[in-house]
């Protein structure tokens, strides 16, 4: 497994490349053009400037989180080849620079949905919180409360040119079925294949977060079945998945270590991250940590261990720790709980390989 870190770009984050090379054992930087917009294309010199300020600090830039999805892709109009057209230049470009894994995502309009972005989780710190109660009522106002909590840093997913758009979108979603996403997943996925292949660049699809339908909006990627129907529906070795722990396990029937060992093998890369799970059906965040939360962290490493896992993979989210108040932090995305959730990370598979060997 290959440690990354999620850094969203000079100017766009307040943790500098110096502080996450002191992390042990980060390799590399996830990163995105976080200016762009869904369906315009990369130019090799706006990569070229991420490179350049990458590698003086030894990092690699393998993958990328996310090249974002159009919405025409999604909903399927007649209009969207112009945006795969894009987005195969994009993915050309990117292998100019040896990228080998985008990781992108499927869910119609909204990306990953939380209530509270600074939830108390009683020892002072605070996590993303999901309320399942207050997912019934307007759209319009979640989004804004989340946009308000941003403090005007840029979110992949929560564009504010998306967001002001809202009843347009909803409009433009209603005649999409979950079978027509589906299919539009497919053909997007088709279209791609052959570049993929040429370029030496993997596709891999994040969990759709949380893991069931929201604001009657179909998600596709949420258990064990739909994962392996999608790899089933494009089997295609360079279309893979990203396996976000926490994606899956905010629904307790999902068994997250036995879908890491079923899917190791189509797995590019990971993001590991615990939830706590409460009987009303809310979630919070959690501390890395197994017993904090309810992901079964220890048995997932296990499983990637065991599967000989060789792709990437990063801490995806954390809590607000020490000063990293609203304000301050990009929410999840703090240094301290990110960095604490690699060493714990490592220091389970060191411990596996040690007693690997000593076998
Ligand atoms: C990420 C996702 O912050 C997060 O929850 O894991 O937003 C992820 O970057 C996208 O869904 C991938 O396209
Ligand atoms: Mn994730």
């Amino acid at each position: 497994m290959q440690m990354c870190f999620r850094w969203y770009g000079e100017g766009n984050d307040d943790i500098r490349l110096s502080d996450i090379r002191q992390i042990p054992g980060v390799s590399g930087i996830v990163w995105a053009l976080h200016e762009k917009l869904p369906g315009d294309v990369w130019e090799v010199e706006e990569i070229a400037r991420v490179k350049k300020q990458l590698e003086p600090y030894g990092f690699h830039m393998d993958v990328v989180e996310s090249v974002n999805v159009h919405d025409e892709i999604k909903i399927g109009l007649p209009t969207r080849d112009r945006y795969i057209d894009n987005y195969i230049q994009t993915i050309r470009n990117l292998s100019r620079f040896g990228v080998k894994v985008i990781c992108y995502n499927f869910m119609p309009i909204f990306d990953w949905t939380r209530t509270d972005l600074f939830h108390p989780v009683g020892d002072g710190s605070t996590a993303l919180y999901y309320e399942a109660a207050k997912i019934h009522n307007d759209p319009k106002e979640m989004a804004e409360y989340i946009l308000e909590n941003l403090h005007g840093l840029t979110f992949p997913g929560w564009e504010p040119e998306r967001m002001a758009k809202l009843d347009q979108l909803f409009e433009a979603y209603r005649p999409v079925t979950k079978e027509r996403l589906w299919e539009n997943l497919r053909y997007f996925l088709e279209r791609l294949m052959p570049v993929c292949h040429e370029c030496g660049i993997k596709m891999a699809i994040h969990m759709d977060d949380p893991p069931w339908d929201i604001f009657g909006l179909p998600r596709l990627l949420v258990d064990e079945t739909s994962i392996g129907r999608f790899l089933h529906m494009v089997d295609d070795p360079y279309s893979c998945i990203t396996l976000c722990t926490g994606s899956l396990g905010a629904n307790p029937r999902n068994d997250v270590p036995a879908i890491v060992r079923k899917y190791c093998d189509r797995t590019a890369f990971a993001h590991i991250r615990n939830v706590k799970h409460f009987p009303n059906g809310d979630f919070s965040e959690a501390s890395h940590r197994d017993q904090d939360g309810d992901t079964g962290i220890l048995d997932i490493v296990k499983a990637f261990h065991d599967g000989g896992f060789q792709g990437y993979v990063r801490p995806d989210h954390g809590r607000h720790l020490w000063n990293e108040g609203p304000g301050k932090v990009r929410p999840g995305y703090g240094l301290y709980d990110r960095a604490l959730g690699i060493m714990y990370l490592l220091g389970i598979w060191d411990t596996l390989d040690r007693l690997e060997e000593a076998k």
